[in-house]
């Protein structure tokens, strides 16, 4: 029997160089894994880094509530790309059975004396407007003010029976087909609970507003200085038109759009202006800043008393009812309020979590 042939020279060193070539290829790979180590958790599906650091909170056009502009710090966090969507919403309704306060009888337990049994029925606020005024809202609630009386709600908001995330435009609304546009109807009570089932939370006031300026510090509005509008550019979902009656849809939408509809500002958050108001973890007080710590601020310990006597939480970032000539609340360093159990077709939230 023929023994096997000896393995030619020629071989031997191509044999020689492959194990070599092998060996550079293993070691190459082994030292960009240590280069390129990232200590973080992979990404959570959904959410951008916001690296945190030092910035200007609060808006320098404004004299009360948002003022004065005051240097503060946060640490780094997760943050939702989008405001919560109702396909979002109806996942944790689904696996909870969830029932939000606008879908609730006001009074559970007890009606007041003054309510009709009739009248104990979910409703939650729609924006609607045929024939509203501004200009004579405003000038009779300062009459009242004046006169130390309770202020009226703006006639633009209808105490809609049966309106709900689920029915944002009333009872005979659906969600059908806007499974990507944000959950409307929610109070600050029903995101806290969406954030828990989550594993995530709310923003604190401050989180939000270094998170919303996209690393523009000082930038008047979410993308810069250049106004919404100029040269026809439209970056956020905000109102054109005279408010609250006349709704111009130039930024291509008269009422609320789909999440990613405009350009992410700087970190990769959409929406950050506009659209829905977005509920925090803060509870409000409007002398907040005056006081306000430097580093990680989470508000007041309480909050003041709404027109209900209702303590009340801070939402930010306005909506696409905010009209230049009425309302400049998406600026982002602006503030609104309201109790933890007000809902209305304007407002939803987005979430945060921290790196663990
Ligand atoms: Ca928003």
């Amino acid at each position: 029997m023929a023994a096997s042939p000896p393995v030619a020279p020629a071989n031997r060193s191509s044999l020689v160089l492959f194990l070599a070539l092998g060996i550079l290829a293993a070691a190459a790979v082994a030292i960009a894994a240590v280069v390129l180590k990232d200590d973080r958790p992979p990404r959570p599906d959904g959410m951008v880094w916001i690296p945190g650091g030092e910035f200007v909170m609060g808006c320098a056009e404004s004299q009360d509530q948002d003022a004065p502009p005051h240097k503060v710090s946060v640490g780094g966090f997760w943050m939702d790309e989008t405001e919560v969507t109702n396909d979002e919403f109806t996942k944790f309704v689904a696996a909870t059975n969830y029932v939000t306060v606008a879908e609730r009888k006001p009074y559970p337990n007890e009606l007041p004396a003054n309510v009709p049994a009739a009248n104990n029925v979910p409703f939650s606020a729609v924006f609607r407007c045929a024939d509203c005024d501004a200009k004579s809202c405003d000038e009779e609630n300062s009459r009242l003010a004046m006169a130390n009386k309770p202020q009226l709600p703006p006639p633009w908001w209808e105490m809609s029976v049966g309106a709900s995330w689920r029915h944002p435009d009333g009872a005979k609304s659906t969600i059908e087909g806007k499974g990507n546009y944000p959950a409307v109807h929610l109070s600050w009570e029903d995101a806290a609970s969406y954030a828990k089932w989550a594993g995530k939370r709310l923003p604190s006031e401050a989180e939000w507003e270094f998170a919303a300026r996209g690393g523009l510090n000082e930038a008047t509005y979410a993308w810069g200085n250049d106004p919404q509008g100029k040269d026809g550019k439209y970056h956020a979902n905000t109102y054109q038109g005279r408010f609250p009656a006349t709704v111009e849809g130039k930024d291509g939408f008269a009422g609320l759009a789909p999440v990613r509809s405009f350009s992410p500002n700087g970190y990769g958050l959409f929406d950050m202006s506009g659209n829905a108001w977005e509920w925090v973890q803060d509870w409000y007080a409007a002398d907040y800043y005056q006081i306000s710590p430097k580093k990680n601020p989470t508000g007041p310990a309480e909050g003041s008393a709404g027109p209900d006597g209702k303590p009340q939480k801070v939402r930010r970032g306005g909506s696409f009812l905010c009209a230049d000539e009425y309302c400049r609340r998406y600026l982002p360093g602006t503030r609104d309020k309201g109790a933890t159990d007000d809902c209305a077709s304007h407002t939803g939230f987005r979430c945060v979590k921290d790196a663990k």
